[in-house]
Formats: C-alpha cells, sequence, structure tokens
C-alpha cells in the first residue's frame, strides 16, 4: 500500500491524511467544487477532483472515486465515516478494481447494513436483542399480530435504516398501523426499500457502544466503550469514555459481548457495536456500526492507538502485534463536537466565511479540524467543523479542560453551537453522569 486516496472531506479528511503522513504513506485527497481550497487539499500529497459540489456527484459517485484512483495510481481507499463508507457496492467496486478498500468485506458492510439481517447474525452469537417480529413484517395485519405479541411502546424500523434514519416509535394500539404505513412510505424514499421491522422500544435508555479491531487472523480486540447518549434529532453532541454510570460488571460484559459478536462473525477491520441501556442495566444490541465513527478519538486518547492506523495496518494484511491483556484504557475523554448551526433559528445550518479564529489548546486538549482562518463554510453537507477532546486523569479534570477548551474556542463569522456545550456542560443532569435520551431535548425546554 504506497498511496491512499481519501473519499471524504471536512475534519475526518484531514484526520486521515495526517495518519498517511505518519506511515510514510502518499495520500491523495478526492474533492468536490466546493472544497477545492479545504485543508485535507492542503496538507495532502495530492488531490483530484472527482465532481460537483452535490454529494450525490461527488463523495458518492462510485465511478468518478474509481477513476481518481486509476488517474492517480491510488492503491487503497480510505472512506473515512458517512458517504460511501458503508455502502457495499463500493467497497466490492474497489476490490474489482485492484484497490484496497481500507474496512471491513463487502459481505459485512452488507450484513450490517440489513438491520434484520444484523440481528439475526447477533442473536446467533450470542449478543443479547430485544423481542421483535420473526424477519419482516408485510402487512398491517401482521403488525397487529406481533403488536398482540411484544405490547407497547414498540418501534417501527426500516430494514436498511440506520442511525435513526427510518424509524418510528410507537406508544399505543391506536398508533400502529399508522406509524407501520409511515415508516414504509419513509423507508420506500429514503432507501427504495419498503421493507420494515417491528421491535420492543426501551424508553429513556442510554446510548452505549463498543469500539472493536479485528484482523484477518481471527484475532479481535475491545477498546473501551463511549457513551454517546448526548444527542439530539440523532446526531451525536457529546461523547464520552468511560460512560458514566454503567457498573463495571455492565462495561465488562458489553465489552465481551461486542467481541463475541465480531468473532462470531469473522469480522475485520474496526467497527463498533451499539447498545441500549434500559434503566434496569439490561444492554440490547441494536445495530453495528462497520466504518470509523466521528467519536473514535475518544478511545483513541483512552487506549493510545491511532484507529486510523490499525485499519490500514488490518487492509495490508498485518496482524494485530498485540491482544486483550495488552490494551490498557486510561483516564477519561470527552468530545464536544461544534456545529455550524443556529440555536436561535431552530439549529439551521450556517454558512459563511471564518474571518476570526481561535482552536483552543494545552494541556489534554485535542482538536480534530478542516477549520483555518479565511475557510469559507459551504452548504452543501454536514455541519461539523472541530471536535474538541478533552482528557484528564478523571471526569471531573476533562470537564474542567473542557469548559477551559470551549472559553478559549472563538470562530468569527460562522454561528457554532459552542456556547450550548458551556450550558450542557454545566447541566448538573449531565455533570451526574446518570443521564439519559432525552437530555438535550429536556434541557433546551427549561432554557
Ligand atoms: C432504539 C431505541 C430504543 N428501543 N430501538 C436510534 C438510532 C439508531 N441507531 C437506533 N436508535 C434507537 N433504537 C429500540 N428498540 C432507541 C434508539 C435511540 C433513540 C430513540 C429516540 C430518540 C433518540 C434516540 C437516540 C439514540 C438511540
Amino acid at each position: 500500500m504506497e498511496r491512499i486516496l481519501v473519499s471524504n472531506r471536512g475534519e475526518i479528511a484531514v484526520r486521515i491524511v495526517r495518519t498517511c503522513r505518519d506511515l510514510g504513506i502518499a495520500s491523495v485527497v478526492a474533492h468536490s467544487s466546493a472544497d477545492r481550497d479545504s485543508l485535507a487539499v492542503q496538507l495532502a500529497d495530492e488531490s483530484v477532483h472527482i465532481g460537483p459540489e452535490q454529494a450525490r456527484r461527488s463523495y458518492n459517485n462510485i465511478p468518478a472515486l474509481l477513476y481518481a484512483c486509476a488517474k492517480t495510481g491510488a492503491d487503497a481507499v480510505h472512506p473515512g465515516c458517512g458517504f460511501l463508507a458503508e455502502d457495499p457496492l463500493f467497497a466490492a467496486a474497489c476490490g474489482e478494481v485492484g484497490v484496497t478498500f481500507i474496512g471491513p468485506s463487502p459481505k459485512h458492510i452488507a450484513l450490517m447494513g440489513n438491520k434484520i439481517d444484523a440481528r439475526a447474525a447477533m442473536r446467533a452469537g450470542g449478543v443479547p436483542v430485544l423481542p421483535a417480529s420473526d424477519g419482516t413484517v408485510d402487512s398491517a395485519y401482521e403488525a397487529a399480530e406481533v403488536a398482540a405479541r411484544i405490547g407497547f411502546p414498540l418501534i417501527v424500523k426500516a430494514v436498511a435504516g440506520g442511525g435513526g434514519r427510518g424509524m418510528k416509535v410507537v406508544h399505543e394500539a391506536a398508533g400502529l398501523i399508522p406509524g407501520y404505513e409511515a415508516t414504509r412510505a419513509t423507508a420506500r424514499t429514503l432507501f427504495q426499500d419498503d421493507r420494515v421491522y417491528l421491535e420492543k422500544y426501551v424508553p429513556e435508555g442510554r446510548h452505549i457502544e463498543v469500539q472493536i479491531l479485528a484482523d484477518s487472523y481471527g484475532n479481535v480486540v475491545d477498546l473501551g466503550e463511549r457513551d454517546c447518549t448526548v444527542q439530539r434529532r440523532h446526531q451525536k453532541l457529546v461523547e464520552e469514555s468511560p460512560a458514566p454510570s454503567l457498573t463495571d460488571d455492565l462495561r465488562a460484559r458489553l465489552r465481551r459481548v461486542a467481541v463475541a459478536g465480531a468473532e462470531s462473525i469473522g469480522y475485520v477491520s474496526a467497527g463498533t457495536f451499539e447498545f441500549i441501556v434500559t434503566r434496569d442495566g439490561e444492554p440490547y444490541f441494536i445495530e453495528m456500526n462497520t466504518r470509523l465513527q466521528v467519536e473514535h478519538p475518544i478511545t483513541e486518547e483512552r487506549c493510545g492507538l491511532d484507529l486510523v492506523e490499525w485499519m490500514i495496518r488490518i487492509a495490508r494484511g498485518e496482524a494485530l502485534p498485540f491482544d486483550q491483556r495488552d490494551v490498557e484504557l486510561a483516564g477519561h475523554a470527552l468530545e464536544v463536537r461544534i456545529n455550524a448551526e443556529d440555536a436561535g433559528r431552530d439549529w439551521a445550518g450556517s454558512t459563511g466565511r471564518v474571518h476570526g479564529l481561535r482552536l483552543p489548546a494545552g494541556p489534554g486538549i485535542r482538536v480534530d479540524s478542516h477549520l483555518y482562518e479565511g475557510y469559507v463554510v459551504p452548504p452543501f453537507y454536514d455541519s461539523l467543523l472541530a471536535k474538541i477532546i478533552a482528557t484528564g486523569p478523571t471526569r471531573e479534570v476533562a470537564l474542567r479542560r473542557m469548559d477551559r477548551a470551549l472559553r478559549e474556542f472563538r470562530c468569527d463569522g460562522v454561528v457554532t453551537n459552542a456556547d450550548f456545550h458551556r450550558t450542557l456542560l454545566r447541566d448538573p443532569g449531565f455533570r451526574s453522569g446518570d443521564y439519559r435520551l432525552g437530555i438535550v431535548e429536556s434541557l433546551l425546554e427549561r432554557k
């Protein structure tokens, strides 16, 4: 592997280019017309234009990306987070033209992309799953039958969904058929696939995920968990590791179960098992993400490993040279996502030129960002501008450092959610560590 094409943009493209440099591998950043002047383009060895602003015609355009590999001599692709990272067709197409896809096999991406197959595979591997329909629910009649068995509340989920797209909670019998029909209609529009299934719904749970790394020789390690409960409309806002208010028993169980799940399917690469933990502390598998995740830095800060490096090494066929006993997780890490969005205008995306910038630094602070002074935030993509990661020996120390970092942060010319983060970090519910899904909504109502 000599030349890696980065088929992504923003902070994650910068993140990947940096590791390529550390490993002495040349990087090629594929970019749209909107990203000609991006920091990733500036830091890479080479860049290649792949199409116009709209992601559909650039970052999601498989032929354009394969052509970019051929044109620049890239022998591998790192897809980053989002866009084609979880498209089995892209992974397979790379394989067909002899380009190494830095990620799992198309087979594993497809398995986890089908949420019914994923559930069945995990169940067979001994991972706890919630009561649900036995496969797809193909009629209103069948929906009523399943609801009678599993009870309310329940959730209607698209087979092709994930990450909160294409799902609807149903609290009582009267909402069942409308919820069922609505989810099918949404799924048809979003995924051109209207298959849905029903699952018992866990109210006020916590969203905990476990990071694993697996090589092609059957070695699987877990790198601890992340608590991603603080989110709004399925956009994570704060992540932390370890998850506060998990018992050590439950933490150990989640980690064991994730490793067993990965082993049972012969998974290779970095991956994340997502669980919902109930009020009674029972964990249930929700889905598996077969990509590098935005929040991976908090795991890196605790275990001292570079996850992008290990994805690359595993894709090159290297074996993990360490085992679970060698994984030492130290201290506490928090990440906040700084988004270009305006809380005063219903969180609408904000764009414009960054004419003043002060990025935080100092003890325990890491910033993953593509911002620079003079950068123009384009309107075409997600709103993530920067991730501030604060690490310390304890949660208290990490929180103090995060508060310092947020005070230092300034980004003039674009409206961001930095002030919201300062409010959130002061909230007694958040500080207690015993928070649940819905914390952001309840905080916004009280304001
Ligand atoms: C659930 C759930 C509770 N019960 N499934 C949302 C994202 C996707 N990964 C799966 N998600 C959920 N699935 C069952 N059976 C809770 C979530 C969930 C959620 C639900 C409502 C509002 C915010 C949420 C945030 C994270 C996860």
